[in-house]
C-alpha cells in the first residue's frame, strides 16, 4: 500500500506561507518573500552552527568588543557574517543594520532598486551559549526611503513603520516567528524535510498570567513603581521565569501569557535592551498576537528613534500583565 498523507500533516512550509500571503496583494513584487526566504536560510545556518557550537570550538568570545562595548562571542560574528552574507544577495535590499556593526551598510541605493532595510540582532543572548540556553536572532524589515541620504537616518523610523518583524529562537527545536502586520504566525523546523513548517496561525498571547520575567538581581536600582509592582506580585502568588535571553523569554510570555520586562537601572539608566533591532520587533509581535508593549510612557512602537543603537526600557507581555506593572509607575 502506498504511504498516506493525513489531512493533518503539517505540509505549510514558511515559503508556500509567504508567496500564499503575497498572492493576496495584486501589487505584490515578490521581492519581500525573497527576503523572509533570505532569512529562514541564515536562521537554518546559524541554528546549524548553535547546535554544533561544542563540536566546532566556537563557542567562547572572539576577543573583540562591539560597539557597545559588549564583549563579543564567536558565534556572535559567525552568526552576523552568515546574515550579511545572504541578505547581502538579495536585490530588493537597501540597508542592513546589525547590532554587532556601528553604521549600518548600504547594499544599493533606492534608485538601483532598494526598497528594504533590514536590521537584525544576529545572536540574542549569545553569553548564555555556553551553558547550551536557547538563543535566538531577532529582525525588523522597514522601507526605504530614498528620499534619505544618510543610512542611519533610514533606518531610524518609528516601530509603527515596520513592514514585518520577527525572531528565530535556537531551543529544543528550532522556532521562526513573523508578523507582518496580518497577526502572528509561528513554524517549526522540520528537519527531515529542511523547511520551517507552519504550526500556529494568528497566534494570541494570553489575556493574563500569573509569571514575571526580569532580572530581579538589578531591582534595587529600578524606578519605584517597578519594586512596588514586584513586592505586589510576590504577595499575589506570581512566579518569575527568567531565562536571560529575551528570544525564549518574549516567546515563553507570548505562548503561555505574563509580563516580560527589562527596566531602567542604574547601570543602564535607559533600558538595556535596543530599540530599533529587540524592542521594536519584539513589540510588534507582541501587539500583533493582542498584547501591549510599552517604553517608559511611550508605546514602544511610538518611540521615535534618535540613533541606531539606542536604548529603551521594555515592558511587554498579556494587556491585563502589562497595564498592572503600569498602574505601580
Ligand atoms: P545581547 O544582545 O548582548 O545578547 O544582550 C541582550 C540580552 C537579552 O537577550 C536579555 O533579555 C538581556 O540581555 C539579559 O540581560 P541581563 O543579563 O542584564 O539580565
Ligand atoms: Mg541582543
Amino acid at each position: 500500500m502506498p504511504p498516506t498523507v493525513e489531512p493533518s500533516d503539517n505540509l505549510t512550509s514558511l515559503q508556500s506561507h509567504i508567496l500564499g500571503e503575497e498572492a493576496r496583494h495584486p501589487n505584490a513584487t515578490g521581492e519581500f518573500s525573497w527576503i523572509a526566504s533570505a532569512i529562514s536560510l541564515a536562521g537554518k545556518a546559524i541554528g546549524h552552527k548553535v547546535r554544533h557550537a561544542r563540536l566546532q570550538d566556537v563557542l567562547g568570545r572572539a576577543g573583540a568588543s562591539n560597539v557597545q562595548g559588549e564583549e563579543q562571542q564567536k558565534l556572535d560574528v559567525i552568526a552576523n557574517t552568515i546574515l550579511m552574507r545572504i541578505l547581502g544577495t538579495r536585490a530588493s535590499i537597501a540597508v542592513i543594520a546589525s547590532e554587532e556593526d556601528e553604521q549600518p551598510t548600504i547594499l544599493r541605493r533606492g534608485s538601483e532598486g532598494g526598497k528594504y532595510c533590514v536590521l537584525f540582532d544576529p545572536l540574542d543572548g549569545s553569553s548564555n551559549l555556553d551553558v547550551g540556553v536557547g538563543v535566538g536572532t531577532i529582525f525588523s524589515i522597514l522601507r526605504n526611503d530614498p528620499l534619505i541620504p544618510d543610512a542611519e537616518k533610514t533606518v531610524c523610523q518609528r516601530g509603527l513603520r515596520q513592514v514585518a518583524a520577527g525572531y528565530i529562537l535556537y531551543g529544543s527545536s528550532t522556532i521562526f516567528v513573523i508578523t507582518t502586520g496580518n497577526g502572528v504566525d509561528m513554524f517549526v523546523l522540520d528537519h527531515s524535510v529542511g523547511s520551517f513548517l507552519l504550526v500556529d496561525r494568528g497566534l494570541k498571547i494570553p489575556k493574563s498570567g500569573k509569571t514575571y520575567s526580569v532580572n530581579e538581581a538589578n531591582s534595587s536600582t529600578f524606578p519605584d513603581g517597578y519594586r512596588k509592582y514586584l513586592e505586589w506580585a510576590h504577595a499575589s502568588g506570581y512566579s518569575t521565569r527568567y531565562i536571560g535571553s529575551m528570544v525564549a523569554d518574549v516567546h515563553r510570555t507570548l505562548l503561555t501569557g505574563g509580563v516580560f520586562m527589562y527596566p531602567p537601572t542604574k547601570k543602564n539608566p535607559d533600558g538595556k535592551l535596543r530599540l530599533l533591532y529587540e524592542a521594536n520587533p519584539m513589540a510588534m509581535i507582541v501587539e500583533q498576537a493582542g498584547g501591549l508593549a510599552y517604553s517608559g510612557d511611550h508605546r514602544t512602537l511610538d518611540v521615535e528613534p534618535a540613533k541606531l543603537h539606542q536604548r529603551v526600557p521594555v515592558l511587554l507581555g498579556s494587556p491585563d500583565e502589562v497595564e498592572r506593572v503600569r498602574s505601580f509607575l
